[in-house]
């Protein structure tokens, strides 16, 4: 039988903790993974209602987003930034009203670092550099340390932390690799859709003899690109072919990994969410939390590989 209320005595407040979460899309099985990781972690048993808001890949979307957490007054907003720059007002307005923002996956450029509390993410540069050390062992394994080398460049979306640190490191190897060059390039927004039309280009304009390696920025990017050269009888992998280098190292590409379809796999970890909660409970502690926080990450290749280590993985 229900309570009748009384009318004398103040409704209590609900004590939960609110969480706005404002991703830039759902362009990825990556980004779905992150987005369960943080829906897990922010349980309403564990004293936490989180909201949670898909920016459908425009920045704008996103800041709306953000806007309309600061409105209902949230305790904490997290956000993954599509791209870099751009957040300086949005993040000013959050700072003012006094909510914490915890910026995870991809970073921020902004003018004044105090604009966001902490940092969660990878450190792509790093990633990027990992690929490239092992596209160096691949190619010197192949006889092709001082041959020509002709890459395809599939970049992610412009301007994110992604792209631009997965970049950032194959443009520093083509500095310091005379025999490398980049044949072909096309931001491909780290969709398998925008992979396989521009492979299917680089295929037609360049010719699939004069293509030694393509450089995709996300697993979804190499899913396309392997689609297009599917499609027009190329020959990739560790038979001779094209060698693929791609990053996140979903389950379904490590499985094509251990297969010698793809050549390297440079891990990015989408499970933030544990990392993201252990912050945000020191913060409610009022614990000084740290400014950036690299998630741990490693580069696969198919020898490292075996079914049982695949299954083991939880994305
Ligand atoms: O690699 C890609 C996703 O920002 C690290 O975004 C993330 C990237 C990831 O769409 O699959």
């Amino acid at each position: 039988q229900e309570k009748t209320v009384d009318p004398y005595v103040e409704e209590e407040e609900s004590s939960l903790i609110t969480v706005g979460f404002s991703q830039p899309g759902a362009e990825s099985a990556w980004r779905v993974a992150l987005t369960d990781s943080v829906k897990e972690n922010f349980t309403e048993e564990r004293g936490y209602k989180l909201i949670y808001k898909d920016g459908r890949s425009k920045q704008d979307n996103q800041i709306k987003d953000i806007r309309t957490f600061i409105q209902q007054g949230v305790d904490y907003i997290i956000i993954s930034p599509i791209v870099e720059t751009g957040w300086d007002t949005v993040l000013s307005e959050a700072k003012e009203a006094g909510i914490p923002v915890i910026i995870c996956d991809r970073n921020v450029t902004v003018s004044n670092e105090s604009l966001y509390t902490a940092f969660v993410g990878s450190d792509f540069k790093a990633e990027g550099d990992y690929a490239i050390t092992n596209l160096e062992i691949l190619l010197a394994e192949n006889g092709k340390a001082d041959e020509p080398v002709n890459i395809v460049h599939i970049q992610g979306t412009l301007g994110s932390s992604a792209q631009l640190g997965r970049t950032k490191a194959l443009e520093d190897a083509i500095e310091t690799h005379d025999n490398w060059n980049i044949v072909y390039q096309d931001c491909g927004e780290f969709t398998k859709a925008k992979g396989r039309e521009i492979m299917s280009n680089a295929l037609k304009e360049v010719g699939a003899g004069n293509i030694d390696v393509v450089y995709c920025e996300n697993d979804e990017e190499a899913f396309g690109a392997i689609a297009a050269m599917n499609e027009a009888g190329v020959r990739y992998g560790a038979e001779g072919g094209i060698k693929v280098v791609s990053f996140d190292a979903m389950n379904s590409a490590l499985t094509m990994c251990m297969a010698g379809q793809i050549s390297i796999e440079v891990e990015c970890n989408p499970l933030q969410g544990p990392y993201i909660y252990n912050l945000i409970n020191h913060l409610e502690k009022e614990k000084v939390v740290p400014k950036i926080t690299y998630i741990h990450e490693e580069c696969f290749t198919s020898d490292m590989l075996d079914v049982d280590f695949i299954a083991s993985r939880k994305f």
